[in-house]
Order: C-alpha cells, then structure tokens, then sequence
C-alpha cells in the first residue's frame, strides 16, 4: 500500500480524495462478491486483481513505460485493441462505473449527461484513477454526441485521438472504417515509432482472438442448466478482461474454465433448480458498476447473459486471422469490429436478432432491458426490443438506472415481481 501511494502521489493524484474510494471500494466488493457461495477456486486471481485495482496492473504499464512502451486508453469496443498491440503498446479501457467520478464530471458536461461519460471525464479532472493519469494518449470514438462532445473537453487535458466510426452498415461504411483503422495505425507507429507489420498484426491479432476464445468458453458454461458460476462473477471477469494484460487474461480465464467444465460434468450448480435465468441486454456495465447483478441475484433470480459491451458484443466473433498482408488484416479486422451491434447504428435491427438468439441460446426465462439514465441512443431503440421479445413470447422489463443507490429499493422491487410473475 505504501508503494501505492508513491506511486499515485508520482502520477499527480489527489490522494484525499482518492482515500475516499479506496475506503468504500473493499466494502463494496465484499457485501457482492465474497458473501456469495460455492464461488469456483479460480475466482481467487480476480478477486486478488480486484483487490489492488489501482496498483498491481497501474505498476505493471508504468513498468511498461519505463521500457520505452507506451500506453492507449479506449472507451469503446470499436477501437481495436490488435493495432495498439501490434506496435508493442497497451491499450486499457477507461471506462468509469461509479458514482464517485460522476460530480467530478458534472462540473464540466451537462447534468443529463449518461453517467458512464460524466465518470469517464471525472476520472480524468478530478485525478482520482491511476489509468486515466498513467495513458500517454486516449483514442475516443463517435459513437454518441455526449462522448464526442466529452472527447473535446478530455483533449484539453490528453492527448485525444477520435476515431470516425459510420453509424450504418453498407459496403461503403465498412470501407471507411477500414480507412479509420488504418488512420489509427498511423497515428500509434507515430507515438510508438514503431513499424506495424504483417508478422506483428498477425500475433496481434492472435492475441486478442484468445482473449475473444476464453470468454467464449465461460459463457458457453453459462448456457446449461447447473450453472457452474454465478452472473456477478462472470460480470467481473468481463469487466476485468478490458484492462488485465490479455494474454495472462486468458490463461487465467481457461484455467476458470477448466474447473467451470469440471463441476457442469459432476452436475454441480452454484443455484437451486427452481430459480429464474435472467439475460440483460442494454448500456454496458463498468467497472465497478455491480448494482443489477447484485439486485437479482439476491432476489430469486441468476444472471445468465449479458447483450451488452460487457458481455456479448465484447467477444462474439473473431478476426479472420489468415490474411496475410497489413491491408487484407484491417479490413478482416474493420468487417469483425463492424459486426457489433451497438445502439449508435441505424438501422441496428442486428441487435434485436442477437438478443432473441441468445435468450434462447442461454434458455433466459426473462430479460431486462437496461438503460443507463440519459442515453438516448439505447432508451429509443428499447422500443423495439421490447416489442420484438413480447412478440417471441419472450418476458421483457425495462429498466433505467445510474450509478446512485437512491433507487436501488425501486430497483429491487420491481425485478422481485418481474421474477415473481416468471414463477407464475
Ligand atoms: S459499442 S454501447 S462501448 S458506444 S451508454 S456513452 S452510447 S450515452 S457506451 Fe458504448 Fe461503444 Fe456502443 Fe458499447 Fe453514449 Fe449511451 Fe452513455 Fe454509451
């Protein structure tokens, strides 16, 4: 802890404040994630990543830096990590998932601003996360007009390169993307003064499809019937996975797996028979925004999928990894990330067809559609979600939330009944 503390002080943190989230953070993750049991062994390393989130992988990218390598932090799954890792460089997700950035943020962007972005921006001004202090460059992206405005104020602040992404999917978007990729590789040969080759991307490119695998694999065990984890733990290794080192990431993730693989061949469940699987879909959940996991499985229900950029859309399919020169690797590379389906495109009816495959891939009794207060982008396109699941006799709750605890009672309530009426 001491060591941490130097550290901290080094990269120009406000150590008070930043006492103030170390004191709640231990709390919180205990009440949600040690009071659960049957927790599978391999959760250990998670827990222990989780434990010291602001030290161990903070010292390991400053360790990064001390070597000459530099590091990208992204907000958004489009960005491709396998660019940023083909120059020898890290790329960490910023995402912010708590209440205590969001004041820090609301200083500068509107109040009706999603909270996902307030946080983001009050990570980074009021200097309370090592992650947003340690990147040398932030890559942001146009996927939503708060983010674009909010990479605006952050580049007073950061360097901030932004990524064009197109909002529909014909042939024609897809090749600007792959104009945009190739921008980006530019941009960190530049920073890095490193080459990006055919050999590198391909390793990269490797790289990040194992990562892709193991998740994979994890979710698989989510679709039978004895669940061999629980939803809040998956949660965490899905929110892990944006910031560990990808490839000890990976290892850890099928060493779990091994053992999840294990306990679903002795028929082992960490639930009961009779409780309710429950699929979310909707805005991303980050780190550490555990509030609905929680909510449910504490009452009667087990989350067994999330459709969002924590879950699904995070590791559904692979870049086609035999091209062989840089050119036919980026646009393998722009036609897997185009393949995500997030709110921000029009029409985004791919979404829709994800959602009703995988409530039944993972035999959901129910979903919740979860929007984080003040996105547009995902409240609107709930209208048709919802009435696409009711149409394939698939139960449905909307839900809005933030980071607060105020409606945590609400929340509680109205999912209790929604599980009740699964129960019938
Ligand atoms: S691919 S969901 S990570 S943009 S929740 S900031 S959209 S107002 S986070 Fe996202 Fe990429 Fe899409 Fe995923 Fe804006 Fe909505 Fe906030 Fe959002």
């Amino acid at each position: 802890m001491t060591d941490n503390k130097k550290m901290w002080g080094d990269l120009g943190m406000d150590l008070e404040l930043h006492d103030q989230l170390c004191e709640v953070l231990p709390q919180a993750f205990g009440d949600v994630f040690l009071s659960q049991e049957d927790r599978p062994k391999g959760m250990d390393y998670y827990n222990m990543v989780v434990a010291d989130i602001h030290g161990i992988r903070p010292s390991e990218l400053l360790e990064h830096q001390k070597k000459g390598g530099k590091v990208f932090g992204t907000f958004c799954i489009y960005v491709p990590d396998e660019i940023i890792f083909a120059v020898d460089g890290i790329a960490t997700g910023l995402c912010g998932g708590s209440q205590f950035w969001v004041p820090g943020g609301e200083k500068v962007l509107p109040i009706n601003t999603c909270p996902l972005i307030k946080a983001s921006v009050g990570a980074r001004l009021d200097k309370t996360c090592p992650f947003f202090r340690i990147a040398d460059m932030y890559i942001g992206e146009t996927t939503c007009d708060g983010k674009k405005k909010a990479w605006e104020i952050l580049s007073e602040d950061v360097e901030t390169h932004v990524m064009d992404l197109p909002q529909m999917k014909r042939a024609k978007d897809i090749e600007a993307w792959a104009q945009e990729i190739s921008i980006l590789k530019e941009k960190v040969e530049k920073e890095t003064g490193k080459k990006i080759t055919a050999e590198k991307l391909s390793e990269s490119i490797k790289l990040i499809n194992g990562k892709r695998k193991a998740l994979q694999r994890l979710y698989n065990c989510r679709k039978k019937s004895n669940l061999p984890i629980t939803g809040t733990d998956s949660l965490l290794i899905s929110q892990i996975a944006f910031y560990d080192d990808p490839k000890r990431f990976t290892e850890m993730t099928n060493a779990l797996c091994d053992e999840l693989e294990k306990r679903i061949e002795d028929g082992f469940s960490v639930v009961g028979k009779d409780i309710k699987r429950i699929m979310l879909t909707g805005t991303p959940l980050a780190i550490p925004n555990w509030k609905l996991h929680n909510i449910i499985e504490t009452s009667g229900g087990v989350v067994v999928c999330e459709e969002m950029c924590t879950g699904t859309r995070y590791f559904e399919n692979l870049v086609d990894d035999t091209k062989e020169t840089v050119d036919d690797q980026i646009q393998a590379i722009a036609e897997r990330y185009m393949n995500i389906n997030c709110a921000c495109f029009t029409p985004n009816t791919g979404r829709i067809d994800d959602i009703i495959r995988l409530a039944k891939e993972y035999d959901a009794d129910g979903v919740i559609d979860v929007n984080l207060k003040f996105c547009n982008l995902y409240d609107t396109e709930g209208y048709f979600v919802e009435r696409e699941l009711k149409k394939a006799g698939i139960p449905v709750l909307g839900l809005e939330t933030d980071y607060t605890d105020s409606d945590a009672q609400q929340l509680r309530t109205r999912i209790s009944a929604f599980i009740e009426m699964l129960n019938g």
